[in-house]
């Protein structure tokens, strides 16, 4: 039975029904399966494969790279295929638990094209009919406004990137991905054959890994990642209960019109999705009109923004080490504050002074949690197997005590926190969808590395996708992480953070400590932009119809 038919079929086992539609609820888009065949499969559901190569390339002559594009048409993921695999895998889950025994296997391929090679593929009305200003004037030109290194002797500035700086651009962006670590390499052969056959200068490519054991799923510093993601509204059939995202949340509790699963936000599609419902600013669930600023072949794609992020490990523990000190906490529970997830994962919310790995490991209870007020247990489905959330919830934090405003988490996603726009639900239109993968060989963990292991690159190919990357991924960037006073008062994103002022890059932390508040100057970084760009990943259909036409 192919995946295709499966998709037809599998449906989340007891949870599909009648009662999975909601009394009230707006109802949501169906994508059918000539929409799913068209949105390329890394956007919805996602690869979520612990092996990814990324291949940057120069266009060197339009026509061979019309001939080359009509040939991988056939080839690019859909999130028909992406989503056929992720049900077959969650069932599995679902009858294995955890000891699933990797039955499944795949390799996915995407492309997206930057502004420029738009203008060459197609016209330059077409490339400056898209209306995301950050997209026409890509990364490189963005970066100043990011706060990136402004001195070109800095190690983050463009003129040193890797890729994506003012003299190496890349026009398509091929993202390839496998469970199987061999896999990969055969199709990154293929791409790398075919690309070469058409004139595609390979200006860059970047392999992506999740780490070794134990810490598959971490990113660099020794962070569990990839936990907290909004859930795309929609459906794939008008069968009851037949969601993109599935369904958790009991009817009878009020915030299953909200939630998916526990914490994870249902998000309308057009944030994600040109020329779809987007979310209404003003209410929580229900939609907002569609975009219209693009050319009318671009519905259903989305921006892709890529950063090459280098990390300096010791520089973060060093830091860690040293605040701790000042402030008689553990180097790890600092370090905890800082991101706002224990390095398990766990969020400080639930666990707010020693590490809960079962409580990481939890995915309904995971992500469940707010800030500003005491969380209630959600109202759970019953799901095979699980004996339900039993880790304390979490009690209201408006001053940050526990976990710090500066938080990488509650700076990137504030929940329920009234911000500097105002309500919660203004926090919506501002999520992403975050698709990367760590580079590089990991030090956490590694007792007495050696010299040459430490002086290795290492890092997170930051990916993510959205409606708009101005509105999303600059405005989290430049407006929360960048900023010691918004979306709350509390200091600079100390991860996602970047901040220049005339070569000053000091960032700062207001830490709750009892009785007062103590400053921590941040003098060090340990996130260096290195290389990136901004992209349009298309729909697949404008691939051979319009790009390569
Ligand atoms: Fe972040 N880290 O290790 O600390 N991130 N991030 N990020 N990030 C998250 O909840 C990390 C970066 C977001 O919904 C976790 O899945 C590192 C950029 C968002 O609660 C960890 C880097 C931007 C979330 C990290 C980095 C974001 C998030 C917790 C760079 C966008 C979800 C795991 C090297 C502007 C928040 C999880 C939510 C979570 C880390 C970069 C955004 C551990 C090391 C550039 C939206």
């Amino acid at each position: 039975m192919t995946g295709r038919k499966l998709l037809d079929h599998v449906l989340l086992p007891s949870l599909a029904g009648e009662d999975a539609e909601l009394a009230g609820a707006p109802p949501e888009p169906v994508y059918e399966r000539e929409a799913r065949d068209d949105i390329q499969g890394n956007v919805i559901p996602g690869f979520n494969k612990d092996h990814q190569h990324y291949l940057f390339f120069r266009i060197g002559s339009t026509q061979a790279a019309k001939a080359w594009l009509r040939d991988m048409a056939p080839a690019i993921s859909t999130m028909d295929d992406v989503l056929a695999f992720v049900r077959i895998h969650r069932s599995l889950r679902h009858r294995f638990g955890e000891s699933e025994p990797g039955l499944l296997k795949a390799t996915w391929v995407n492309v997206a094209f930057s502004h420029a090679a738009i203008e060459k593929l197609v016209d330059k009305t077409a490339a400056n009919a898209f209306g995301d200003r950050s997209f026409r004037q890509g990364l490189a030109a963005r970066s100043a406004y990011l706060g990136d290194p402004a001195g070109p002797d800095s190690a983050g500035h463009p003129s040193r990137w890797v890729v994506g700086g003012p003299d190496n651009a890349a026009d398509i962006l091929v993202i390839a991905a496998a469970d199987d670590p061999d896999d990969l390499l055969d199709a990154v052969r293929l791409v790398k054959g075919g690309a070469q056959t058409h004139e595609l200068e390979l200006l860059f490519e970047q392999r992506g890994d999740t780490l070794p054991e134990p810490l598959r799923g971490h990113e660099h510093f020794g962070f569990k990642d990839g936990i907290s993601q909004p859930a795309v509204r929609g459906k794939v059939s008008a069968a009851p209960g037949d969601y993109i995202a599935p369904r958790y949340l009991q009817p009878a509790d009020s915030r299953a019109r909200m939630f998916a699963k526990p914490g994870q936000v249902l998000v309308w599609p057009g944030q994600f999705l040109l020329g779809e419902p987007r979310q209404d600013p003003d209410d929580l669930i229900a939609p907002a009109a569609p975009a219209a600023n693009f050319p009318s072949w671009a519905r259903r794609g989305a921006y892709l923004v890529v950063r090459r992020l280098r990390q300096d490990v010791p520089a973060f523990w060093d830091f860690a080490a040293s605040s701790a000190g000042k402030l008689g906490l553990t180097p790890e529970h600092f370090a905890a504050m800082l991101v706002g997830r224990w390095p398990s994962g766990a969020p400080l919310m639930r666990a707010p002074t020693a590490d809960d790995p079962a409580l990481a490991g939890d995915t309904w209870a995971n992500n469940h949690f707010i800030f500003d007020d005491d969380t209630r247990p959600a109202g759970l489905r019953p799901i095979p197997g699980y004996p339900g959330d039993s880790a304390p919830q979490a009690a209201a934090d408006v001053l940050g005590k526990v976990c710090p405003h500066f938080a990488h988490i509650r700076k990137a996603n504030p929940r329920d926190s009234a911000t500097d726009l105002g309500k919660p639900s203004d926090t919506l239109i501002r999520h992403i969808l975050r698709r990367g993968i760590p580079f590089g060989r990991p030090l956490a963990g590694v007792t007495d590395p050696a010299p040459e292991l430490v002086a290795e690159e290492r890092g997170l190919m930051f990916v993510s996708y959205a409606g708009t990357i101005e509105d999303q991924f600059e405005f989290l960037t430049r407006r929360w992480a960048n900023s010691p006073v918004q979306p709350n008062l509390g200091g600079h994103d100390a991860i996602a953070g970047q901040r220049e002022r005339q070569g000053d890059r000091t960032r700062f932390l207001d830490f709750p400590a009892a009785g007062a508040t103590v400053r921590l100057q941040i003098e060090r970084e340990w996130v260096t932009p290195t290389g990136g760009g901004y992209f349009f990943a298309p729909p697949i259909g404008a691939i051979a119809e319009v790009l390569a036409a």
